[in-house]
């Protein structure tokens, strides 16, 4: 029998990357207090910020919505309903989705935005998706450009200091994976745990960076979270579950891969992108919007919605 490293009772979750057990009152207390940690490591926000938490309605988004409220945090969320639905099963994701980041905020009689793509702007992400590539492509780089945008809105009209979201080890892991394949040296310089706000940008942060998935998910059920389980329909195949399964496999084989793999990049990118070296970012801003955009023109979201 596996055992609790701070009681010695039946322990639930082995994280051998830690070289630690822990038994389900342990583990409770342990995830929260590692999350608090990095939120102290990379300043990233204190107890008199109100913080914007943006909800997908799965389990890290509201798993660190939680975790941020039982560790006595000021929060309110963000959700946008993007109208997704599987073109194969019929499956309303984002209603779904809905549905469980407004029974959570609910019953921690808490404010959620919510931005209603339809509503706003007259089309969903899959109609957008249908009028601008006619469905044939995947509408995760318009969808990824729309999230953008408003969660930056969203926070910068609402005077939220910083934006966080519920990227995990895993996220970070791949993300940083496919980057360094390509070596997209601009997307490795805005790969951190805490993005400063600059230039018509929010401040944004990742308090899970540090944690594996397997840990956010263990943490949710065992706070009996209600979460959306299925993945977004147009998530299957893309590169980033592709890096994950790799990362996966060199974890299996050598516990701790993923965690030195971005931890150290961490380190290394202090050095590789020094002050000096840090990206010249847009100082012009979008006639309609007022975000940032190089061109001067419409930006590339206003640029989007403006054929609605
Ligand atoms: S929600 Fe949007 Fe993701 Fe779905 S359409 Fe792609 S980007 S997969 S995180
Ligand atoms: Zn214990
Ligand atoms: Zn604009």
């Amino acid at each position: 029998m596996m055992k609790c490293k701070k009681c010695g009772e039946r322990a639930s979750i082995k994280m051998t990357q830690h070289n630690m057990a822990l038994c389900q009152e342990h583990f409770l207390d342990w995830l929260p207090q590692h999350t608090q940690r990095t939120i102290e490591k990379f300043r990233m926000f204190t107890p008199d910020d109100k913080v914007l938490v943006a909800v997908s309605g799965g389990k890290d988004s509201l798993a660190l919505w939680d975790v941020l409220l039982g560790l006595g945090y000021r929060t309110d969320g963000i959700y946008i309903d993007l109208g997704i639905t599987d073109p194969q099963s019929g499956l309303p994701y984002s209603a779904k989705s809905k549905k469980y980041s407004l029974q959570f905020a609910e019953q921690h009689n808490l404010n959620l935005h919510i931005v209603d793509m339809k509503q706003e702007y007259g089309e969903t992400i899959t109609e957008i998706n249908h009028r601008v590539r006619h469905g044939r492509q995947k509408p995760c780089s318009i969808c990824g450009l729309v999230k953008r945008h408003i969660l930056n809105e969203v926070t910068r009209e609402g005077g939220y200091p910083v934006l966080v979201t519920g990227h995990n080890l895993d996220d970070e892991a791949a993300t940083l994976f496919g980057n360094t394949l390509t070596w997209t040296v601009d997307l490795l310089q805005r790969q951190a745990p805490l993005l400063p706000a600059m230039s018509g940008f929010a401040r944004k942060a990742k308090p899970f960076c540090k944690l594996y998935e397997r840990e956010t998910a263990a943490y949710a059920l065992m706070r009996n979270i209600a979460y959306v389980y299925e993945e977004c329909p147009f998530a299957g195949g893309a590169r980033t579950i592709q890096h994950k399964k790799l990362l996966n496999q060199l974890e299996k084989r050598s516990p701790g891969t993923k965690m030195q793999f971005y931890g150290n990049f961490l380190k290394a990118r202090e050095e590789l992108f020094a002050v000096e070296r840090q990206p010249i970012l847009p100082e012009e801003h979008c006639p309609v919007c007022g975000q940032p955009t190089h061109s001067g023109q419409l930006c590339a979201f206003c640029r989007l919605v403006g054929k609605m």
